[in-house]
């Protein structure tokens, strides 16, 4: 983006330094006095357990797995899907072709000597802690689930509205959709012995400490409400019927439906139970709406995904006029099902009904496909459009945030007919 990410974040902590940006519900005197010493936000971050060293110092993305170019595209610490690459595959995105989002780099962790402590004001005694037998010994759960980051699509605020937003400039790739496995994170709390007045839960990560604009805002944490903590949220151990790979999450991940992709936090060593509301950069300065046509101080913090679809196909892909092709892609919601997926071919004038190839399902997303024949050589715009069983369709225009969070708009695919 056009925008300096880091002058930008560096802005936004100040202003969060100076309690003017939205803190709900903290005091900001106390927020103040933590706050008052250099890199004293670690003060913030509870429990302190040594970050991990990292899982592969080779690789400048710090991601482990393969990332072929015909499959992602690397940007910075993150690694997003191709769609082209998608077109044959089933609804669970394959692990080795699943996005990759790091704030850091992939840790290394031994899942035999791996530890998760639960502690905090909203437990009736103190930390309770367990190892991965503990929890494989519980009953487990299957949920099939997007995981996709709150900027998916966020490089169309500037392809499409001409806006300048901060943050990786996604294309429609920072999504993909697998069969977790674990145990209920409810099944755990209640295990660690949740007290009657507990509000928040917050899970952090074990890789390395994140910073920004040269603040290190600690190790990467984001509050739940204890609501959403009880419902769906899981703590996961497989991917598709695998180990969870390093990049995800090894050995443990929180996976939270639905909502934004910050929420499933990877590489889970702790979570604090908290019978006050809590609070971290997470969910005060970043993953919320900022802008003009947002409330002074930002939203409130994000949760459920928006509705998006996306073609199987490459920006700029080649077709041949006078051919029938099939055009392939994928819609989802964060709000349920999908309930109808329409395709334009001419730029948005005429709109057709897609063939659905999947049954649609809350959290996941629905396989669809459509043919066109191109007659006149030259560029097009393909458009694709969801419905969601609450009634929301994709809208022209996605009102603008700073962040560039929850792209929802038509996405005008360009292609190119050739003669
Ligand atoms: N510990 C930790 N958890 C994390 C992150 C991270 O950098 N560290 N990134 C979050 C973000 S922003 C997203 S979108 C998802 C991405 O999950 P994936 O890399 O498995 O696709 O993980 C979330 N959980
Ligand atoms: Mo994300």
């Amino acid at each position: 983006m056009t925008m300096d990410e880091t002058a930008y974040d560096r802005r936004r902590l100040r202003q969060w330094l100076a309690g003017t940006a939205r803190a709900d519900g903290l005091d900001r005197r106390d927020l103040l006095r933590l706050l008052a010493g250099a890199g004293a936000l670690t003060a913030l971050t509870g429990l302190g357990a040594p970050a991990a060293r990292a899982a592969a110092p080779t690789a400048a993305s710090g991601i482990v797995k393969a990332l072929p170019e015909d499959r992602f595209t690397v940007r910075g610490t993150n690694a997003e899907t191709r769609f082209a690459a998608l077109r044959g595959t089933g609804r669970h995105t394959p692990n080795d072709l699943f996005f990759v989002r790091n704030h850091t780099a992939t840790p290394a962790i031994d899942a035999a000597t791996w530890r998760l402590t639960v502690w905090g004001s909203g437990l009736r005694g103190g930390p309770r802690t367990f190892g991965l037998d503990d929890l494989r010994r519980m009953p487990a759960t299957e949920h099939e689930a997007f995981v996709e980051c709150a900027g998916n699509g966020r490089s169309n605020f500037t392809t499409q509205q001409g806006q300048t937003v901060s943050g990786t400039a996604w294309a429609l790739g920072a999504i993909g959709v697998a069969r977790w496995r674990g145990v209920r994170l409810a099944e755990v709390l209640r295990r660690a012995g949740l007290a009657r007045g507990a509000v928040d839960v917050q899970p952090r990560g074990l890789d390395a400490e994140f910073s920004s604009g040269g603040v290190n805002l600690g190790r990467v944490r984001r509050p739940l409400p204890l609501a959403k903590a009880l419902d769906d949220a899981l703590l996961a151990y497989e991917m598709n019927g695998e180990p969870l790979p390093p990049d995800h999450g090894r050995p443990v991940r929180v996976l939270v439906p639905s909502w934004v992709g910050i929420a499933s936090i990877k590489w889970v060593g702790d979570i604090e139970v908290s019978a006050e509301p809590l609070y971290s950069p997470w969910n005060t300065d970043l993953y919320r709406l900022f802008g003009p046509a947002h409330p002074d101080g930002g939203s409130a913090p994000l949760t459920r995904q928006t509705v998006k679809s996306a073609f199987e196909l490459d920006r700029g892909a080649v077709f041949a006029a006078g051919r029938t092709h099939r055009l392939t892609g994928r819609s989802w919601s964060g709000a349920g099902r999908v309930s109808r997926v329409e395709v334009s071919t001419d730029g948005g004038a005429r709109w057709r009904p897609a063939r659905l190839h999947d049954r649609p399902r809350r959290d996941s997303w629905v396989r669809w496909s459509a043919d066109w024949t191109p007659r006149a050589a030259g560029p097009a715009e393909l458009l694709a459009r969801a419905t969601d069983e609450e009634g929301t369709t994709q809208p022209e225009r996605t009102e603008f945030n700073e962040q560039g969070y929850l792209f929802a708009a038509v996405v005008r695919h360009p292609v190119t007919v050739t003669a």
